[in-house]
């Protein structure tokens, strides 16, 4: 591709690398991080999705390598760090190695050759029917990279795409993409665009991160069993090597990049209850209402576009809404915060505020010849803020006040792929990066990070608490600024299904705070759908209800007795579980682990679980096997090595096979790993109804100690000190130490210990 390696340079912790046709930068960020840069695009490295600069002092070696006697093959450099080596061949082949020598990550060096191709003719044919045939064969992009696929290798990541956890043999696309068709296996993009995937090797494990925000292409081998590609239309080829020994170690190095999730507010972790069509005080009111009277818990509701004058954002109808501020303040009095979307699209009107000031001060992103670009959406016209201008960001931030002063409590961003009714956004449209002109084509992908990060960085300076920002579009290092949900689903069991594999590997592409719409967003859900989606959905970061206008009403009281006292046992098993995940959101951000995870996370070596799409753990302490198939009252659950309790009898088992358990509907199976600690809260109908409740702890049979971690659940004061942190060590036969590990918020009244019998 580039030709021979003339020679190399060293400057700190960089390499340059001149080969015949391109210069080639290897930046050595950690002994376990290597950047790669080709300049294609621009001479400077920035990224969007990383913030400052993460080079660590690493001390590594350069060696120049003469081939072999005997061999055909030619020299390379060997750049070696403590924990990896990538050798460095001519023709830009570079091959990483781990620390003991094994080959991890090898450049492709064979020619291309697709396992299916029809002739233009015979494709011609078959789409006569209309048929929608893509067997084009090997596709090369300006931007590329090839690299060698090994017989075992799964591959994992990608951020929210649809199927199955183990991306091998699928192709997808980045391009954050609105389409309201039911998201099948074959959708190549949905709304977010992470570039991040992870390839665990029969021995070894590996990620790459693929720094591009242009349309891109992942092809995990099914172009061809023997190789996998990554590429995109334009851009430089950036991206970076991530090594460690386990999956935990590229997922905290993948964030260790482009950051993790800050501690979220605790009430933003209980139930929220939305719907799109919910359009009057009297609706709000009566759903508020019901809730109580059904004695579902609930933190917040969710005020959809119908909350707006005729959709223009920062504005509140005041004809179906008497008075905003009374009902949000009604709302605060009974436990329900108000979230409120805001769409980027801002309506061409004369007089209307957001889009005078935004014309006169120039901040809507135009057209090549200098005309402001009008495209439209909810409000019919509408210009698009250009969210990558620092000055539109503040500008936009500012104006959250519209929202701060009335109580809202949270944001919900969507339609920021952007969005579009006329037809796509052409490429050229003009938007700014930061100091410099860019285009759509290059801006699309972090359209909904910089709104996200407007909107987080609003907030935070008007209430000084963590923000709540939920956004529907996403890039790599969305997760510093926002929660996200998986858009547009339907009432559909192959949904529910897709959520669980869906939802675990946005977990490993560090975004951790995430959610399905539960019941399913369009299409009408059916009771038992209803009861097997809330079993799921109670275990995801982000627990709300919401569905489409035009379809069915979803609320848990809709569907029978039964179904809402199912709805109502998971919704309080949340609740009552909310230390735990506080805990777990403590645990990302301080290592970038994921709430919810895929088996193989923490059990690699078991191939039992590679493929595993049906369970997920909650941390490391619970496995959920959940029902996800209509009419099933029983199913077949594997428990990895160790042993297991069954959450609700207590029944041990052991770990290593597979079982079939009882799932009635009602049952959700649960099992808990031996010697876990599981801190609990007493049940409350929204999570600060008491203000400072005991703690309950649950201590399974078995050895194993625990970290639990207590602030005030709101504001940034933690990072100053106020917290306390706790170690519980169970040491068996009912015996638990608790030790403080540090000092600095309120006492709990009582920790009260709960040792549960295996049976
Ligand atoms: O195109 O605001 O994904 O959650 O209810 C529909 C109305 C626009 C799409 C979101 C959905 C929301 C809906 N929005």
């Amino acid at each position: 591709m580039f030709g021979k390696l003339l020679n190399h340079t060293q400057k700190g912790q960089v390499v340059t690398l001149h080969y015949e046709k391109q210069t080639v930068y290897l930046h050595v960020l950690t002994d376990r991080i290597i950047n790669v840069f080709v300049p294609f695009y621009t001479k400077e490295h920035r990224s969007k999705a990383i913030d400052g600069s993460k080079e660590q002092e690493v001390s590594f070696t350069l060696q120049e390598m003469t081939p072999s006697e005997g061999t055909s093959g030619s020299g390379y450099i060997m750049l070696t760090t403590p924990s990896l080596s990538c050798r460095i061949h001519d023709d830009f082949k570079l091959d990483f190695y781990g620390k003991d020598g094994t080959l991890l990550c090898a450049d492709y060096r064979g020619s291309r050759s697709p396992r299916f191709i029809l002739s233009e003719s015979a494709l011609e044919l078959i789409r006569q029917e209309g048929h929608d045939v893509n067997m084009a064969g090997s596709t090369d992009y300006p931007v590329q990279c090839v690299k060698v696929l090994d017989k075992e290798d799964c591959i994992y990541g990608l951020g929210d795409k649809t199927g199955v956890l183990n991306k091998r043999h699928y192709e997808y696309e980045n391009w954050n993409s609105d389409i309201p068709d039911p998201h099948e296996d074959s959708f190549k993009s949905l709304y977010k665009s992470i570039p991040f995937f992870i390839t665990l090797k029969q021995k070894g494990v590996y990620g790459i991160f693929y720094d591009n925000t242009f349309k891109s292409y992942f092809n995990f081998g099914k172009e061809n069993d023997g190789y996998y590609s990554f590429g995109s239309d334009s851009g430089n080829l950036d991206y970076y090597f991530i090594g460690g020994n386990t999956m935990p170690d590229i997922v905290a190095g993948y964030t260790y990049l482009t950051g993790r999730m800050p501690l979220p507010q605790k009430w933003t972790l209980g139930y929220h209850q939305s719907r799109w069509g919910y359009d009057s005080e009297e609706t709000f009111r009566d759903i508020a209402g019901k809730l109580k009277s059904s004695r579902i818990p609930c933190d917040a509701i969710h005020f959809d576009i119908d909350y707006m004058e005729r959709y223009k954002v920062f504005t509140w109808d005041t004809t179906r809404f008497a008075d905003a501020k009374t009902l949000l303040s009604d709302f605060k009095k009974q436990g329900i915060k108000a979230v409120t979307i805001i769409d980027p699209g801002v309506k061409v009107e004369k007089d209307y505020p957001m889009y005078e000031e935004g014309i006169a001060a120039d901040y809507y992103a135009k057209t090549p010849d200098g005309e402001t670009y009008v495209n439209a959406v909810w409000p019919g016209d509408a210009v698009y803020p250009d969210f990558g201008n620092p000055a539109v960001r503040k500008w936009w931030g500012e104006h959250l006040r519209f929202y701060t002063e009335l109580g809202v409590a949270g944001v919900w961003n969507d339609m920021n792929e952007p969005a579009s009714f006329n037809g796509p956004l052409p490429d050229d449209v003009v938007f700014t990066d930061e100091d410099r002109p860019s285009s759509h084509a290059e801006i699309h992908n972090v359209y909904g990070h910089n709104m996200a990060k407007a909107t987080y960085e609003g907030w935070k300076n008007l209430t000084g608490k963590r923000p709540f920002v939920i956004t529907r579009a996403c890039y790599s290092g969305s997760q510093k600024y926002a929660t996200a949900w998986t858009g547009d689903n339907q009432s559909l069991w192959t949904h529910l299904r897709m959520a669980i594999p869906q939802q675990c590997n946005l977990g490993l592409s560090g975004m951790p705070f995430i959610g399905t719409d539960i019941g399913g967003f369009g299409a009408d859900t059916t009771p038992e759908l209803m009861a097997r989606w809330v079993q799921v959905g109670c275990f995801s970061p982000l627990f709300r209800n919401h569905c489409a206008k035009g379809c069915m009403n979803q609320e848990p009281w809709l569907f029978g007795e039964e179904v809402l006292s199912i709805y109502r046992r998971y919704v309080e098993l949340r609740y009552s579980l909310l230390p735990y995940f506080y805990d777990l959101c403590r645990v990302c951000e301080q290592t970038g682990l994921p709430v919810i995870r895929p088996l193989v996370l923490h059990y690699e070596d078991d191939t039992n679980v590679r493929n595993m799409n049906d369970e997920f753990l909650v941390g490391e302490s619970l496995l959920v096997a959940p029902v996800v198939e209509q009419g099933a009252t029983k199913r077949l659950v594997y428990l990895p090595k160790g042993i297991w309790y069954d959450y609700w009898t207590h029944r041990e088992y052991q770990g290593g096979q597979y079982y079939i358990v009882d799932a009635p509907l009602d049952v959700c199976p649960i099992f808990v790993k031996a010697g876990a600690i599981i801190p609990k809260a007493p049940a409350q109908m929204y999570t600060d109804e008491i203000s400072n409740p005991e703690l309950i702890l649950d201590v399974w049979p078995g050895d194993g100690s625990y970290v639990h971690y207590q602030d005030n659940g709101e504001d940034f004061a933690y990072r100053d000190g106020a917290y306390n942190e706790y170690l519980f060590e169970n040491k068996g036969s009912n015996n638990l130490d608790i030790r403080k590990l540090h000092e600095g918020y309120t006492d709990y009244p009582e920790i009260k210990v709960n040792y549960i019998p295996g049976i």
